[in-house]
């Protein structure tokens, strides 16, 4: 038996893992000892990550439209098709007529190809990915105010924080190993904060749980800033060596007092104190955060409101400091950093400012206006403006928000190709469907939330006729006239590295077991575990000064209750891979709906009856839990399951800053499905 070492295709933690190989069959997974973040563990997923892989579902030959049914078909027949029918919509319509979505699940030389497809080969910047709906308020908040949108500190280094203060982050569930150096420090005597509407498995385990109001965030953030200032806590040094802005947003958060904002919030103006003084003591305190800050309509100014308190006290650049958001899939920091994005190519070179670099590099000339963000873009396919879309590895039939809208958006396109290993609600809406490798069937490299940059390696052969992605990409490319002679996967990080300044020392040969954190500029660099040591690369830091502004929508009599969407440990996303897992589908088969037991009361809903939510915009049935983790007034629903799609009942109401849509928060009303 052979054992192939790589990185784990689910979340952000980046684990290493074993592919175990007999007879060219993948049948097993074991945990890397020499991992220096996972040390030989591995969530329940991890283990069972083979599990998938020779499900009879993966997608085997390419798939033609042929009326409401998809055939099969050969390669030759579906690039075909592809570059004729894209190209004759370039003609007719122009390159701002098309739009490609990359996946997060793809390696970086993927997302590499598929944004150097959109601009240099359809010639338009309508380029993103599902970081959109993730962490694209990271990028625009800690991206202004430290001049980079990544986690400031390595994992490990959670492990020697003092203070950690965890909001908006479900860690033991979504990032399990994250959430091992937290409760590290913990152990060691550090003290654990947790802010969050639920009370999550973390918030169970820590020193201080404080309940939230969903949507309240930048009120509480600024009554915390508001009590180290009038406190005296401010790290003065810090702030006039390092920072600028300092003067506005004092005087913003001065209005903030613990009292003013105890309502909005729900937390009271003691404990607000109480919390300002436990992370602004301490030597070391870092701050962690998911989607519970990002995925609001006021994101940026979430983050932002973070960024403002570790720079009011020094936080940075040093071990156990810092602020860590948690990137969700395997590679969509990976996906941030080769430039899926509309504004941005590879190395976060702004559209604006790099063209002539690019056009320079790919000998051709670049789209000049930045392009849609994936939200806006399914808007515009639905009003006719885009007319063709690539989907590489997403799902917006069930992820994006307000379902019905993103079914009219598909089907309004004239031709949408999709690429996957499984048949999902998206690829059943495509023109041309092509079948792909998953991770254990290609090389290539993934980038962890903690910017560690690791290879993955090709342990068997993909089903039937499917093909490595980037081959495919290539392929296209070649067909639009854009000569490539990618030999392997190395050769496009060859690419990257040449392009991309935090990739330039990044090379197959220097990556092993343990891979390198980026920044690694040349080849004999390191690799930059903590970020902004000495200096931030925008010089200083900047403060911002952000004021609350209410969610998109409220509860009111007719829609009374708050749903909030996300996910269970047992799923990802979905469910593509995680439901056809049986152990994990065995743990959670199904929808439900949480609710707390007092408001099923009132209502006469008990556990597992088969309850109807109704938003504006939709509605789901699916059975009722009942669970104290969630206080009256408020659901929860996961999106993994399209037999109850909870983004039947989201909004696209969307951050003027990221355009991140308000995921976290609707207005629905409940019913006992039998009355
Ligand atoms: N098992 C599993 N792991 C995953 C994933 C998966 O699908 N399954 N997905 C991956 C991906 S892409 C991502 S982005 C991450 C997501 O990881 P998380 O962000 O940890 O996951 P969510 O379930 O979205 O939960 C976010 C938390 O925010 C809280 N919250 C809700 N509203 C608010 C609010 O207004 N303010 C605050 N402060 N908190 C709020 C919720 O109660 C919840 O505890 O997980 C990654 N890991
Ligand atoms: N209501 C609500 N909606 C949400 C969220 C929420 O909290 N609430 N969270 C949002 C967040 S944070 C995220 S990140 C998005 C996730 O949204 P998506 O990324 O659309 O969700 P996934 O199900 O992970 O889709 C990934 C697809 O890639 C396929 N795939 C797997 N491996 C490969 C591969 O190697 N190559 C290719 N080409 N395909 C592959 C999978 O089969 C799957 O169909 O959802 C968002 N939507
Ligand atoms: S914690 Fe994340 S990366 Fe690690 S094994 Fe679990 S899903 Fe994979
Ligand atoms: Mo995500």
């Amino acid at each position: 038996m052979e054992k192939i070492h790589t990185t784990c295709v689910y979340c952000g933690c980046g684990c290493g893992l074993f592919l175990h190989v007999e007879d060219g069959q993948v049948v097993g997974v074991s945990p890397s000892p020499s991992h220096p973040m996972s040390r030989g563990r591995l969530c329940i997923k991890g283990w069972l990550a083979h599990e998938f892989l020779r499900h009879p579902d993966r997608l085997r030959t390419p798939l033609i439209r042929e009326g409401d049914r998809l055939r099969k078909a050969t390669w030759k027949e579906a690039l075909n098709l592809t570059h004729q029918r894209l190209s004759d919509l370039l003609d007719s319509h122009g390159p701002d007529s098309l739009a490609v979505l990359t996946s997060a699940k793809g390696t970086n030389e993927e997302n590499y190809l598929w944004m150097k497809f959109a601009r240099a080969a359809l010639g338009t910047n309508n380029v993103d990915h599902a970081a959109r709906l993730c962490h694209a308020p990271t990028l625009a908040g800690l991206g202004q105010a430290f001049g980079s949108g990544s986690m400031t500190n390595s994992i490990e280094s959670l492990g020697q924080a003092d203070v950690i203060l965890v909001t908006g982050s479900n860690t033991t569930e979504q990032h399990p190993l994250v959430a091992s150096y937290i409760l590290e420090a913990q152990a060691r005597g550090g003290t654990l904060m947790v802010l969050d509407p639920r009370r999550t498995q973390l918030a169970g385990l820590a020193d201080i749980y404080v309940p939230t109001l969903p949507g309240s965030d930048v009120a509480w953030i600024n009554a915390i800033l508001n009590v180290i200032i009038a406190e005296g806590l401010v790290d003065r040094e810090f702030v006039d060596a390092r920072t600028e802005g300092f003067e506005q947003v004092r005087e913003v958060v001065s209005r903030y007092t613990p009292e003013a904002v105890q309502e909005i919030c729900g937390i009271p103006a003691q404990r607000l104190r109480e919390i300002a003084r436990i992370y602004a003591e301490a030597e070391r305190s870092a701050i962690v955060y998911a989607m519970g800050i990002t995925q609001h309509v006021t994101g940026t100014d979430n983050v932002q409101a973070l960024a403002n308190l570790a720079l009011a006290t020094g936080n940075l650049g040093r071990p156990g400091t810092g602020i860590c958001p948690l990137r969700g899939h395997q590679n969509v920091q990976g996906a941030c950093d080769m430039g899926a994005l509309p504004d941005f190519y590879c190395g976060y070179q702004r559209v604006l400012l790099a063209r002539e670099k690019f056009e320079k590099a790919w000998g051709l000339s670049l789209p000049e206006k930045p392009g849609l963000t994936a939200v806006e873009l399914m808007a515009a396919a639905r009003e006719g403006r885009i007319r063709g879309m690539v989907i590489s590895g997403e799902n917006p039939m069930v992820s994006y928000p307000d379902r019905e809208r993103i079914k009219e958006a598909l089907e309004a396109l004239e031709f949408l190709v999709a690429t996957d290993i499984f048949p999902t609600e998206t690829t059943a809406l495509a023109d041309v469907v092509l079948p792909v490798a998953s991770f254990a069937e290609k090389d290539g490299t993934f980038t962890s939330t903690e910017r560690r940059v690791q290879r993955v390696r090709k342990a068997t052969d993909p089903p039937g006729e499917a093909l490595t992605e980037w081959q495919v990409t290539a392929e296209l490319l070649s067909r639009f006239g854009i000569e490539t002679c990618y030999q392997s996967a190395s050769e496009v990080m060859e690419e990257i590295a040449a392009l991309a300044p935090q990739y330039g020392g990044i090379s197959y040969d220097r990556l092993g077991i343990e891979g390198l954190h980026w920044p690694c500029p040349d080849v004999n660099h390191p690799g930059t575990p903590i970020l902004h040591g000495q200096a931030f690369s925008i010089g200083r830091g900047r403060f911002r000064a952000v004021d609350y502004r209410p969610p998109h929508e409220a509860p009111d009599q007719e829609y009374p209750f708050l749903l909030s969407t996300g996910r269970s440990l047992y799923h990802f996303h979905t469910g593509t891979m995680t439901r056809r897992v049986p152990l994990l589908d065995r743990e959670v088969p199904g929808p439900s709906v949480e609710i707390n037991p007092a408001d099923a009361r009132n209502l006469g809903i008990r556990e597992a009856n088969r309850v109807t939510l109704e938003s504006r915009r939709g509605r789901v049935s699916a059975r009722a839990h009942l669970t104290e983790g969630i206080p009256p007034g408020m659901l929860f629903m996961a999106f993994h399951f399209q037999e109850a799609p909870a983004n039947q009942l989201t909004a696209s109401a969307l951050d003027p800053l990221s355009k991140m849509p308000g995921l976290k928060i609707s207005a629905v009303r409940i019913r006992r499905d039998d009355q």
